[in-house]
């Protein structure tokens, strides 16, 4: 067996789960309706570009209007917080995508920018209750960059998406909203 089918969770499990409970909870790959911002990095722009590619094929994909999309630039990761922070309180996008690429090469500050960036995000959705994702690549080489933006299902930024979709969801469901 291989290592990722040990790790995956199997794919009966969760019907499995879902009859030994009183709800099991889970959001749906609907993006149909939906308001999304993204806040995308300048900086490694190169790569950004290729994740928010990748956002918006999923997002298209999975039924979220073209319209309902904005994207900000910003001019790295670091600021990616703050821009994140502004689209949830301005109150018009269910959810928020943070794309970026801090690669180790590059810098002698990267646990800082990537540490501060990742912290950043998480303390705007837990204070806002507003999903924001963290579709930035922290990596130690640009070459890892590259496989990790590819235009295929592996793209972080087609991750990013369909994580927001799904977190939006999820925290609408029953018991959860
Ligand atoms: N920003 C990135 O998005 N990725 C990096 O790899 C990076 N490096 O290497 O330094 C980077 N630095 C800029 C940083 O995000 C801020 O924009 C800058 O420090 C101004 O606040």
């Amino acid at each position: 067996m291989a290592e990722s089918d040990l790790v995956a969770l199997p794919a009966d499990a969760l019907d499995d789960v879902a009859s030994r409970v009183g709800a099991s909870l889970r959001g749906t790959a609907d993006g149909t309706g939906l308001r999304v911002g993204i806040a995308c990095a300048e900086f490694n722009g190169g790569i950004t570009l290729r994740l928010l590619n990748g956002a918006l094929d999923a997002l298209a994909g999975a039924g979220t209007d073209r319209r309902d999309v904005t994207v900000a630039w910003a001019p790295g990761a670091f600021e990616l917080p703050l821009v994140a922070r502004a689209f949830a309180h301005a109150g018009k996008v269910e959810a928020v995508l943070c794309l970026g690429a801090v690669i180790r090469g590059d810098t002698g500050h990267y646990d800082l920018v990537a540490g501060e960036c990742a912290s950043g995000i998480q303390q705007v959705q837990l204070a806002t209750g507003v999903p924001v994702v963290f579709g930035v690549l922290t990596t130690e080489t640009l070459e890892q960059a590259l496989v990790r933006s590819l235009p295929d299902e592996t793209n972080k930024g087609r991750e990013a998406a369909l994580t927001a979709i799904e977190m939006v969801r999820l925290l609408r469901s029953g018991p959860l909203s």
